[in-house]
C-alpha cells in the first residue's frame, strides 16, 4: 500500500508545469498573499512559501491564508523547510534541503499523504534524494540567478545527467525566464519548472506568469 502512495505522490507532481516560489523577501514590498492569488490566476499550479525570517507565528498566519487561498484555487501548496508548519496549516507538501531534517524522518512524521520535495544541486544530491524517499526533486539553479548567487549553475547538462540517472519527477529551477523556459522544458523528461522572481518580483505577477505558461504552450510534455 505505501508502494501505491508513493506512486500517487509522484503522480501529482508529474501534472505541474509552473511551480511558483513566493517569500517576502521577493515580492517588492507587496502582501505575499496578493501575489499568490495573482500568480494563480496567470496559470501557477504550485505554490511554495519560502520565508527564512519570519517568526514562527507569523509564518503560521501567513500559511493559513496561503492554504485557503491555493485550496480554493485547487492548487498545491508546498512550505519550504518547516513539517511542522505544513502539517499545521494542512498544506500539501514540505520542500526540503541538506540542512534540513532529513527526509525519511520528516517522510515519518508527514505521513504517506503529503509531498516530499528535495533541492539538488548535483547528480549525487539527486540520486541520494531519490534513494532516502523525496517525491520530486528542485534541480538547479539551471542559470545564474542573484536569488541564489552562492551556488554555481549546473546548465541544462545537470537537467540531463538528473534526468537520465534518476525516475522521480524533475522540477528545474534558477534563472529560469519566459525567454529560456522552451529550452529548459525542451530538455526529455522535464516537464516543470520553478520560478521565484521572474514571476513574484514582476511588476505585474498574473501577467508574468501567463506569458510563462503561454511560451510552453505546444511542448510535448508527454515525451
Ligand atoms: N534553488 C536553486 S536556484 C533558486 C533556488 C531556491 C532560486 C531561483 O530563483 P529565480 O529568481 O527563479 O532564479
Ligand atoms: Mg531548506
Amino acid at each position: 500500500y505505501s508502494l501505491a502512495a508513493g506512486e500517487e505522490r509522484r503522480r501529482r507532481c508529474r501534472r505541474w508545469r509552473l511551480y511558483v516560489i513566493v517569500g517576502s523577501e521577493h515580492t517588492g514590498g507587496r502582501e505575499v498573499p496578493a501575489v499568490v492569488q495573482a500568480a494563480i490566476a496567470g496559470g501557477a499550479e504550485v505554490i511554495q512559501l519560502r520565508e527564512k525570517s519570519l517568526s514562527t507565528r507569523a509564518l503560521y498566519h501567513l500559511a493559513r491564508q496561503l492554504r485557503e487561498i491555493t485550496g480554493e484555487a485547487g492548487v498545491d501548496f508546498i512550505i519550504n523547510d518547516r513539517v511542522d508548519v505544513a502539517l499545521a496549516v494542512g498544506a500539501d507538501g514540505v520542500h526540503l534541503g541538506s540542512e534540513d531534517l532529513p527526509l525519511p524522518e520528516a517522510r515519518r512524521i508527514l505521513g504517506d499523504k503529503l509531498l516530499l520535495g528535495a533541492t539538488a544541486h548535483s547528480l549525487e544530491e539527486a540520486l541520494k534524494a531519490q534513494a532516502v524517499g523525496a517525491d520530486y526533486l528542485g534541480v538547479g539553479p539551471v542559470f545564474p540567478t542573484a536569488t541564489k548567487p552562492d551556488i554555481p549553475p549546473g546548465g541544462l547538462k545537470l537537467l540531463r545527467e538528473v534526468v537520465s540517472r534518476v525516475s522521480l519527477p524533475v522540477v528545474a529551477i534558477g534563472g529560469i525566464t519566459a525567454e529560456n523556459v522552451r529550452e529548459v522544458l525542451a530538455q526529455p523528461g522535464v516537464k516543470c519548472v520553478a520560478v521565484v522572481s521572474a514571476v513574484a518580483a514582476a511588476p505585474d505577477v498574473k501577467e508574468a506568469a501567463a506569458r510563462l505558461k503561454r511560451a510552453m504552450e505546444g511542448m510535448d510534455f508527454d515525451a
